[in-house]
């Protein structure tokens, strides 16, 4: 279409969407569940009797800084104390059905290189451990019999292989080296397809390291090789960068990769930035720690109706929206979190129609809160209740449908719906003062549906 875009080999293969099932089924979930866990969870973002606030999942990179002889000896062992006797797969499953989320992704192997699967490729995994069982096949099975599709994370940093390098490898025996972390990463990779063939696509992380954005051909070889293997595969923009090192988006601004895959604990703040490409959203409960953290008091904690609010706000402009899970060393969820997947659940419960399958309404953000949009239904999911009880929609005249009736999702109430003529209109919008009731049965936000007349 752009008779500037450059010639580019290893850019984006497609532009625009994709429009094939498992994409439409990526697309519909809503509300995912992310699981950081490993052994980053045993320590808990204490080491030595030192709390670091850093993420949690990082504490190997911390104590390197302060006590350099120590971390590789203490923490690269503490996978031979990994015994976690509280976990339970299905009870992690049941708490995210019943939280209402589509979709998991679970951390088969973050920065520090600890399989959680037993990789025949390393024996730094779960079966020298005294657990021994597979956590991934665990995972997996639980979360599949519970209908929620599964996307494994994988770290290409690695920071326990002896040919990782950060940087570009520039020596006979670096390089070597990097060659052989290369062959191992695939055969990695193609291993967690081949064992979990129910797993819906690949997570990458970890993909920004100068060594790795040179392997341009390679990733992107590696990339077609694994889409070859598991049709259908989902994989986002954090995976390779083309040869110009551009990483997300290709030196022409084209997406890499089946959704964007930047929005790491940000959400976009108009539907303009999204560009019309697929894209979620991950989001930590604290700040920022997505292992288990010991020591979340002295950090501000989401509340459900926060996280209610980034969910409208993604899915309003047809984003997903993950919620981070961080189980404790032993493979329990904490009670802070078993919390608020249980708030959001009983919220879910009344309002998910609004959440599932719905998408940018093409209207406006309303000052209310966020509209979502199902063929003729029309969702205002509202957070600021006005003063007077009358929520007033603004639909612009050139929009398509016109909202008929309205009531309310959690009681299915009809709700009064008067078109108003404020004759005054320089935007050239039509209004509809929908009453509200006036006691709020809750301290969560409420959905109202509106019947919209003529095609969308
Ligand atoms: C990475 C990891 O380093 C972190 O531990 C966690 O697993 C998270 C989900 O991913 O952190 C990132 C990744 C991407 C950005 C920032 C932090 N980003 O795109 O800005």
């Amino acid at each position: 279409k752009k008779a500037d875009k450059i010639a580019l080999q290893y850019g984006a293969h497609r532009i625009g969407n994709r429009t094939d099932a498992a994409m439409q089924r990526w697309r519909d979930y809503g509300l995912g569940q992310f699981i950081h866990w490993g052994i980053y969870a045993i320590p808990g973002g204490q080491w030595e009797g030192k709390t670091y606030n850093g993420a949690a999942e990082w504490i190997r990179s911390w104590s390197e800084k302060d006590s350099p002889a120590n971390w590789r000896n203490t923490y690269d062992n503490l996978y031979k104390q990994f015994n976690p006797t509280n976990f339970d797969a299905k009870q992690w499953a049941q708490q995210a059905k019943d939280m209402g989320a589509k979709y998991v992704i679970f951390t088969t192997k973050h920065h520090d290189g600890f399989c959680l699967w037993p990789s025949k490729y390393t024996n730094y995994t779960i079966k020298n451990t005294p657990y021994k069982k597979d956590i991934v096949k665990e995972v997996v099975d639980a979360y599949d019999a519970q209908g929620i599709d599964v996307y494994l994370y994988f770290s290409i940093i690695d920071w326990n292989h002896p040919g990782y390098r950060s940087g570009t490898p520039k020596t006979e025996k670096d390089i070597a080296a990097y060659e052989d972390f290369k062959k191992f990463t695939r055969n990695q990779l193609i291993e967690l397809l081949k064992n979990y063939p129910t797993a819906k696509g690949l997570w990458f992380d970890g993909s920004w390291d100068a060594a790795w954005i040179k392997q341009t051909k390679w990733t992107d070889d590696l990339e077609k090789e694994l889409r070859a293997l598991r049709p259908g595969l989902i994989i986002g923009s954090r995976f390779r960068a083309d040869e110009k090192g551009n990483r997300h988006f290709d030196a022409n601004g084209d997406l890499m990769g089946d959704y964007e895959q930047g929005w790491e604990r940000k959400l976009p703040s108009s539907i303009e930035v999204v560009k019309g490409n697929d894209w979620d959203c991950v989001m930590t409960i604290p700040p920022n720690q997505w292992g288990y953290n010991a020591n979340w008091a002295t950090s501000y904690i989401k509340t459900p109706y926060d996280l209610v609010g980034m969910l409208m706000q993604a899915v309003s402009m047809n984003g997903n929206f993950v919620i981070n899970f961080g189980p404790d060393g032993k493979g329990a969820i904490r009670p802070e979190e078993a919390n608020i997947a249980k708030k959001l659940g009983e919220w879910m419960k009344v309002n998910a129609e609004a959440v599932y399958g719905t998408e940018y309404s093409g209207l406006p953000k309303p000052d209310y809160g966020y509209y979502t949009k199902k063929g003729n239904k029309l969702y205002l999911t509202v957070f600021n209740r006005p003063m007077n009880g009358i929520v007033r929609v603004a639909i612009p005249r050139s929009y398509k449908q016109r909202p008929a009736k309205a009531h309310s999702l959690a009681d299915q109430q009809t709700l009064k719906l008067v078109t108003t003529n404020m004759g005054m209109d320089k935007d050239q919008n039509m209004y509809y003062d929908i009453t509200v009731p006036f006691a709020p049965s809750s301290d969560m936000p409420f959905v109202i549906i509106m019947d919209l007349n003529g095609a969308s």
